[in-house]
């Protein structure tokens, strides 16, 4: 995994779309500030963002006539990123509305742009935020308020131990609870299945939770009950499912899918925003993007140790306080890798992240 280098043309590319992103910022802004002055916003009232597009925000009104019903918004300014899943205070459209804003809209909003368009003033504070690795390693926002990541992989795409212990330090940098959901069970020869079941028994010694499912099977009342009252997002690579999860949980979400291409067998991108969906137990379900890899990621040293659930009892014990946990003599790591406490392929994979980590 080296660093990707970008041609010159590649920059200019890049700088290109950020000044037009910023361009396009500025104006919504203004168009919010217009708005705010214009008297077509109600009162301000407590709002959940259910997706977000670009520079522009869908809500779902929590109080009030218009409950439960979904306006696309523009945002104040000095806000800071807003991802799904944040508690927001926002000012609805008042029912004349205020429709020729609505032109402004990229993408069409889930309740049609005769609802008009509101604005977003404030966000509320977050219980937790999970952010993941950018193509160029910088982590950025995905959703907040989660009390639950379910890690989706399949036998097809092939998972690799080393993005499951990626996802898996993410989550515990990130203090959200992970529990590993193997989809596509369905699929399952004997051979894939003796591999799977090797990988999956790896997290299961070190204290994860894991499940087996199949969305192709059904019958994922085990996944209901798991998700229960809580708000919980799917994550992982493209293509292991969690689009068509969700789709046979919630029929009504008719979220896009899309087959994985026949001989790399990668995905291919389908899901492109973290979108929320209510279980009608009670709890909220969040669909979000997959990922090809990781790519760099900008943790450090410390944060990856801390990543690594079963190093913990060790960590402070070796001999040199600045060991690198390799040809060190004394390295409690190593011991406890000798004696059988931490497995000897995760403590590889540690070392092979740790060599990759983006240093400046
Ligand atoms: N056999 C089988 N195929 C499945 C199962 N679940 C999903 N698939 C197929 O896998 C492919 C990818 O499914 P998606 O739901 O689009 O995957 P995704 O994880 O949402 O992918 P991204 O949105 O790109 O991140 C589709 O062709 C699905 O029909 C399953 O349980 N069994
Ligand atoms: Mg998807
Ligand atoms: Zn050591």
């Amino acid at each position: 995994m080296s660093k990707r280098k970008l041609s010159r043309q590649q920059t200019h590319r890049v700088q290109r779309i950020q000044e037009e992103r910023i361009a396009r910022a500025a104006k919504r802004s203004a168009s919010a500030d217009a708005l705010l002055d214009s008297g077509t916003l109600g009162a301000e009232q407590e709002g959940l963002v259910i997706a977000h597009y670009g520079t522009q925000i869908d809500v779902e009104a929590q109080q009030g006539e218009n409950r439960g019903q979904v306006f696309r918004c523009h945002m104040r300014a000095n806000l800071e990123h807003l991802v799904t899943g944040d508690r927001v205070i926002w000012q609805p459209p008042t029912p004349a509305g205020n429709t020729a804003e609505a032109d402004l809209a990229e993408t069409a909003p889930i309740a049609g742009p005769e609802t008009g368009i509101g604005v977003i003033t404030a966000l509320l504070p977050r219980s937790s935020l999970l952010v993941r690795p950018d193509p160029y390693g910088k982590l950025k926002p995905v959703a907040s308020n989660i009390d639950l990541i379910l890690l989706v992989i399949a036998p097809y795409p092939e998972p690799s131990a080393l993005l499951v212990d990626r996802y898996l330090v993410a989550c515990e940098l990130t203090g959200i609870k992970p529990v590993i959901l193997l989809n596509k069970a369905d699929l399952l020869d004997a051979e894939s299945r003796a591999a799977m079941d090797a990988l999956l028994a790896q997290y299961e010694a070190i204290g994860y939770a894991t499940r087996r499912v199949s969305a192709s099977a059904g019958q994922l009342e085990d996944m209901q009950t798991l998700i229960g009252q809580q708000t919980v997002v799917l994550v992982g690579q493209s293509g292991v499912g969690k689009s068509s999860l969700v789709n046979v949980l919630l029929p009504d979400a008719a979220q896009r899918v899309a087959e994985i291409s026949g001989n790399s067998r990668l995905g291919q991108h389908t899901t492109t925003t973290a979108r929320l969906f209510h279980m009608p137990g009670g709890g909220h379900l969040i669909d979000s993007p997959g990922i090809r890899e990781f790519g760099l990621w900008h943790v450090d040293e410390a944060q990856l140790l801390s990543g690594y659930v079963e190093f913990q009892p060790f960590l402070g014990q070796c001999r040199f306080r600045n060991c690198a946990h390799r040809e060190e003599p004394g390295c409690a790591l190593k011991v406890a890798v000798s004696e059988g406490h931490i497995a000897a392929p995760r403590f590889e994979r540690f070392q092979t992240l740790r060599q990759n980590l983006d240093r400046p």
